[in-house]
Parts: structure tokens; C-alpha cells; sequence
């Protein structure tokens, strides 16, 4: 994970894309189209992170490779737009999902979260969780922890980090690192073609307290790429 990167990168603009860019991101828009905050939850069964979810989950594939390397993105494997956009419109198994207050609780674990990085149906640099635009997410301190992590946008690197520090965010260097080993994914790279890059991490969550989830690519947390993590209990 690159907690440090160039500015300009992290800065860059979605009016920046070129025409190339642009169509591809018509046609993940039509791919996720039914992953906003309005979708229904709960249509999705249980074994989202497990096997038999469908093509693409988890496998393998993908050129970089998993574990991160000198270039700090890296994904474990594709997914297709239509299966992200059920997996993050999807209550997870367990969760309480309250779209009036924009929370996702578990009442205990494990906790298995789909998180989509910036799908192009909702506001730019956001997370989707549960169809819901960067919700609280309260769960068990202690609990396992797992957290799928898709990146739908094309024209962005994303990733997820479960951290102390508090809003508002610089928008250039995030200092803090993640809550407990493991609460920290590696960089996406932005999606291309017809598929989503995707990857993995599983933490404990930490004793109980008020947490940032956020994205450390340089300026994202800053434009509203975060949301409360709180753990409770214990
Ligand atoms: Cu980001």
C-alpha cells in the first residue's frame, strides 16, 4: 500500500479523462446502474466472500498480482460489472442495514463487508457499502473482520484503510496507518475494460471506539472518500 504518492496523480480531475476514457466510463456506468443508493437491500444470499458467488470473485488472473510490489497497486482478481453491482447493493449477511441513517450494523461476527470504490452512479469519490454512500459501519470490537474491496471506477486507483485519524483530511499525505494489522487493502488499479479489479484483507476489529475507513490515494479522503468505522462492546 502507498500511503505517499505524487500529488498531481491523486489530483487529477475526472474532467482530465480523455475521450477514451470517457466511453469506457459510460459503459461501467451501465454496468453498476442498479447499485445506487435507492436499490433494494437483502437480494443477495449469503457466502458473498465465500465460493459459488458467481464469476470473477476472487479469481486470480490478474496480471499484477496479489501481495503488492514495487508499485504499490495490486489486485487478487476481476469481477464483472453486473456481479459488483449486485454485491454492493446487497445487505450483508447479518448487518442491519438503516438507509435513513445511513448505517450498516452487525450485531456480531464475522463481518463481511463488499465495498465498491467510486461507482460512477453516485458521487465522485465515495464508497458504496450495502447501497448506501459511504454509511457507518458499527460492528463488534474483537469480531474478524473481512472486507472485499471492488474498484468500479475507470478512472481512478482506490483502496480501503481502517484508520484513528479523524476528518477533515489533508489532501495530500495520510499519516495515520490502519487500526489492526490487516485493516488496510492494497491499491486497485482503476477498472478497465469490462472488468473490476478486486482484493481482499481480514483484521480484527479494535477495542471499542470511533474510526475513519478511507481511501489513501492523495486527495480522495479529502474530496469525501470516507465514512465512520465503529466498534462496540468488547
Ligand atoms: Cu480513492
Amino acid at each position: 500500500m502507498r500511503l505517499v504518492a505524487p500529488p498531481a496523480r491523486g489530483l487529477r480531475r475526472r474532467s482530465a479523462r480523455g475521450p477514451a476514457g470517457a466511453a469506457l466510463a459510460l459503459a461501467l456506468a451501465a454496468g453498476v446502474a442498479a447499485c445506487s443508493s435507492t436499490a433494494p437491500a437483502g437480494a443477495y444470499g449469503p457466502g458473498v466472500m465465500g465460493g459459488g458467488s458467481g464469476p470473477g470473485m476472487m479469481g486470480g488472473g490478474y496480471g499484477q498480482g496479489a501481495g503488492g510490489g514495487g508499485t504499490g497497486e495490486a489486485a487478487a482478481g476481476m469481477v464483472a460489472p453486473a456481479d459488483a453491482a449486485r454485491l454492493c447493493s446487497a445487505a450483508p449477511t447479518g448487518a442491519t442495514v438503516d438507509a435513513a441513517g445511513n448505517t450498516v450494523t452487525f450485531s456480531a461476527g464475522p463481518v463481511r463487508l463488499v465495498v465498491l470504490g467510486a461507482p460512477r452512479d453516485g458521487p465522485d469519490e465515495t464508497f458504496r457499502i450495502a447501497g448506501l454512500v459511504n454509511p457507518s459501519i458499527v460492528v463488534p470490537a474483537g469480531a474478524k473482520v473481512s472486507v472485499e474491496l471492488i474498484n468500479a471506477d475507470a478512472g481512478m486507483e482506490h483502496d480501503f484503510l481502517v484508520t484513528s485519524a479523524t476528518p477533515p483530511f489533508s489532501a495530500m499525505i495520510m499519516m495515520s496507518g490502519p487500526v489492526a494489522a490487516g485493516a488496510a487493502t492494497d491499491t486497485l488499479p482503476a477498472a478497465t475494460g469490462s472488468a473490476m479489479p478486486e482484493t481482499a484483507t481480514t483484521f480484527t476489529a479494535p477495542a471499542p471506539g470511533r474510526y475513519t475507513y478511507l481511501c489513501t490515494v492523495p486527495g480522495h479522503a479529502a474530496e469525501g472518500m470516507y465514512g465512520a468505522f465503529v466498534t462496540v462492546g468488547g
